[in-house]
């Protein structure tokens, strides 16, 4: 137990099974884990959650094409992701599952505190509903097909369903809901998608059909053997299932309301609109946070199956190195905007900005010293103007990169990592310390330090992003393995002048195109 020690809970949502992960599942569970690692290394006690959906009629479609059980294409599939999570470097705490039976107990249990608290009633439910979407539609939001067919507004193809079903009396919880985003402005971001939700909810809230009984993978409703549940009430509760409910001891009093649900923005409505409904009828505190990231296409291309274009995120770790996708996917793009992957871009990043800026610079100043201070940190002197400057950017970076993290703007905190980074090749360029040797050597032995201790900061700040890479320049600087969290920045836990050092070796390599490749 942690004690006072301040939590941060953070989830991914959870994939369904009934594909592959791609690069879109990469993306958000990255997200989560360089926020996680941030977190701890900022002295927070963190819990971070991913894992996988496995009910519902997609998955029972999938499981049937496939000619296989459900469960046994969700086992397969579930693993997949499982090894995505680890291959990606992520630090995640948990990873749950809707078969197991923690969730099951967990989802019946919230099941019957709406039904005591009057929010489930049994009815009839007719309208469209998207098997792909596992979502369901208005008339009104339906939009034209071809051969004057309907589709849903995401492009997926709808059906008529008509069943009886039990219904969330989602309609009595619109004021509730349009308070609680008054009352908590960052409760839902980036602010264009408080926007699209607060409008959504001002227009009105029909009652959400949420069981189902014209199939049979999904967990059954208590009671009433013929229902099983709606995906999404089902899928929703894991955040709550992976922190002990219906125990509300323990993990849940220490972690819940959960710091931050980051999502894809084609399901911020299910995080923004539905969750806390559920929630706030059971009595229970919604999430601090909802985060909508935008959406990647391939080459300016739309990701699907069909077009036959989705980005394996392993077979891009093999082609450019683990650290190198973890960087560009967290720098390409603003935070919250769509982005668009390409080898061209990827190739960008990884040479100009790790190979040559931050690789660089770590690179050059470890040689010089390795060549010139007898392999030792090396003494410093006097600070002149240019080295308390340099020295300044570099102690402030924590504060800048805290703020960003906290706002989930990744781009925006490398970004003030990089003006440290090309700050501190020019200051190399300017000091010259290769020509200090014979006029100066002490003078040198300053500069050498100075940027020392600039690229130390820097590679404490990076590790979030890059794990593996900044602990081998840590490695480099001969930084102890307990003197690498973020209270470490700054001048007080400086580099100890004659500390011995490593022989340095390259960190960042640079992406050479095969020959013959255009
Ligand atoms: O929606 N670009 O699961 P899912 C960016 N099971 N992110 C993408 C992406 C892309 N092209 N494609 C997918 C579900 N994602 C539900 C969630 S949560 C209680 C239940 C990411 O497998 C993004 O995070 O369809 C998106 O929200 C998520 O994958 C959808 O994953």
């Amino acid at each position: 137990m942690s004690g006072s020690k301040k939590t941060f809970y953070v989830t991914t949502p959870i994939y369904y099974v009934n594909d592959k992960p791609h690069i879109g599942h990469a993306y958000t569970t990255l997200a989560c884990d360089v926020l996680a690692r941030f977190k701890r290394l900022d002295g927070y006690d963190v819990k971070f959650l991913t894992g996988t959906d496995e009910h519902g009629q997609k998955v029972e479609k999938s499981a049937e094409a496939a000619g296989i059980s459900p469960q046994a294409l969700a086992d397969m599939n579930s693993a997949n992701f499982r090894e995505l999570a680890a291959r990606l470097n992520c630090s995640n705490d948990d990873f749950i599952r809707t078969t197991e039976p923690r969730h099951v107990a967990s989802v019946q249990a919230l099941w019957t505190k709406l039904v005591q608290s009057g929010d489930i009633y049994l009815g009839h439910y007719e309208g469209w509903y998207s098997v792909r979407d596992e979502a369901f539609y208005g008339e009104d939001e339906l939009v034209a097909g071809p051969n004057g067919g309907k589709l849903a507004p995401t492009g997926a193809p709808v059906e008529w369903v008509k069943e009886p079903s039990y219904f969330f009396r989602l309609s009595a919880w619109q004021d509730k809901l349009l308070q609680w985003y008054e009352d908590n402005p960052d409760c839902v971001a980036p602010q264009s998608r408080r926007n699209e939700v607060m409008s959504f909810v001002k227009g009105g809230l029909q009652d959400l059909s949420v069981s189902r009984t014209s199939f049979k993978w999904g967990i059954p409703v208590p009671g009433d053997a013929d229902h099983v549940m709606y995906v999404w009430l089902d899928a929703l509760t894991n955040y709550i299932t992976a922190v002990g409910y219906p125990n509300q001891d323990g993990a849940y009093a220490r972690y819940w309301p959960a710091d931050l649900h980051m999502v894809g923005k084609d399901i911020v409505r299910f995080h923004a609109v539905y969750w806390p409904a559920f929630l706030m009828a059971a009595g229970i505190k919604p999430a601090h946070r909802v985060f909508a990231h935008g959406w990647w296409t391939n080459e300016g291309q739309k990701i699907s199956k069909s077009v036959g274009n989705v980005i394996d995120p392993l077979g891009l770790i093999e082609k450019y190195g683990l650290d190198q996708v973890r960087y560009f996917l967290l720098r390409e793009v603003p935070f919250g905007n769509d982005g668009d992957y390409s080898h061209r871009a990827m190739v960008m990043r990884m040479n100009s900005e790790l190979a040559n800026d931050y690789g660089n610079l770590a690179q050059r100043v470890l040689s010089m010293i390795g060549k010139n201070c007898g392999n030792a940190v090396p003494a410093h002197g006097a600070f002149n103007d240019d080295d308390r400057e340099m020295l300044d950017a570099a102690h402030g970076l924590l504060h800048k990169l805290r703020d960003a993290m906290d706002r989930q703007l990744f781009h925006e905190g490398l970004e003030a990592l990089w003006v440290v980074i090309r700050a501190a090749n020019g200051y190399v360029d300017r000091q010259a310390p290769w020509a200090l040797k014979k006029t100066d050597p002490a003078r040198m032995g300053t500069v050498l330090w100075v940027l020392a201790e600039t690229i130390r900061n820097l590679a404490l700040l990076t590790q979030a992003f890059m794990p593996d890479s900044s602990a081998k320049l840590l490695d480099q600087l001969a930084v102890a393995a307990d003197q690498r969290d973020l209270s470490q920045c700054g001048s007080h836990h400086a580099l100890k002048p004659g500390t011995p050092l490593p022989v340095p070796q390259g960190v960042f390599p640079r992406f050479v195109e095969e020959q013959g490749a255009d």
